[in-house]
């Protein structure tokens, strides 16, 4: 465990280089000792100094749940992160990459929750019931660190790369509606570039949720009736530039754009 200092450095850094739109290296090149309980107090940290200046705490997000993303990113276990009011874009709105250092588009099934859901013990069954409706998602990633290259304890860190998302079509009851078998296309400028469907996501994307409160249970966290929570990218993530339209079509639940610009 490292000291309060060290947690404080790393959570100021990595915080500037999301301001400034400017990448870094792993923050493990720079301390290696770093332990997993200590990469989420940096994040913590990070969450305090971002809602110190005025952003809201709105939901939260579950990373590296499907086994495209692992295998993309080379590793096998999920990440879980925070979503703040800042990071949401309008249906249909426009999201700036001048603001970002290289943005990828992710797939997501989104949950928005009706009831508080604390860990342990969360299981699907739980997390359908405290649920309100699930509806199309798009979540933008920005890695801070060069490249996107980074270990899971820096990504961890770095709030699992969360930069920005945008929700919309149809919100869905998920009483009668299997969610695994619900079927997604992602189109780029008009061309189909990923497919997929919900049980990419560690089997069915409610287990990611339950997972994502089984961890914050650990911490004394719970997931609180109202919040908005990303499930994970069914599919890999996919590299945007400024001009690029993307859509996301869900079965059952109409599509949702965003507009890079
Ligand atoms: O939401 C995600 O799955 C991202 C997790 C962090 C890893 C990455 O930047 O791809
Ligand atoms: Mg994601």
């Amino acid at each position: 465990m490292v000291s309060e200092e060290i947690i404080e450095r790393f959570a100021q850094h990595l915080d500037t280089c999301a301001q400034e739109a400017r990448d870094t290296p792993k923050i493990t090149d720079d301390c290696p000792e770093l332990d997993w309980d200590d990469a989420y107090r940096i994040q913590e940290r990070l969450r305090a100094r971002q809602l110190a200046r005025g952003a809201r705490l709105i939901g939260y997000k579950a990373g590296l749940t499907s086994y495209a993303k692992m295998r993309q990113m080379g590793v096998e276990t999920p990440v879980f992160g925070y979503l703040l009011d800042t990071f949401s874009v309008p249906a249909s709105g426009t999201c700036k990459t001048n603001e970002l250092i290289h943005p990828k588009v992710e797939p997501e099934i989104v949950f928005v929750l009706k009831a508080d859901l604390q860990g342990p013990g969360c299981h699907i069954g739980t997390v359908l019931a405290a649920t309100d409706f699930v509806l199309p998602g798009i979540e933008v990633i920005d890695s801070r660190y060069r490249d996107f290259k980074f270990d899971l304890k820096s990504v961890i860190a770095d709030n699992t790369s969360a930069a920005r998302f945008v929700v919309g079509g149809k919100p869905l009851s998920v009483r009668g509606v299997d969610l695994r078998t619900l079927g997604i296309v992602l189109e780029k400028n008009g061309t189909p570039v990923a497919f997929g469907a919900g049980a990419a996501v560690l089997g069915h994307p409610a287990a990611a949720v339950a997972a994502l409160a089984n961890h914050l249970g650990q911490r004394g966290e719970k997931l609180p009736a109202g919040s908005l929570i990303l499930s994970g990218g069914i599919t890999e993530a996919v590299t945007v530039i400024k001009g690029d339209h993307v859509t996301l079509h869900v079965q059952e639940m109409g599509s949702v754009s965003l507009h890079f610009v």
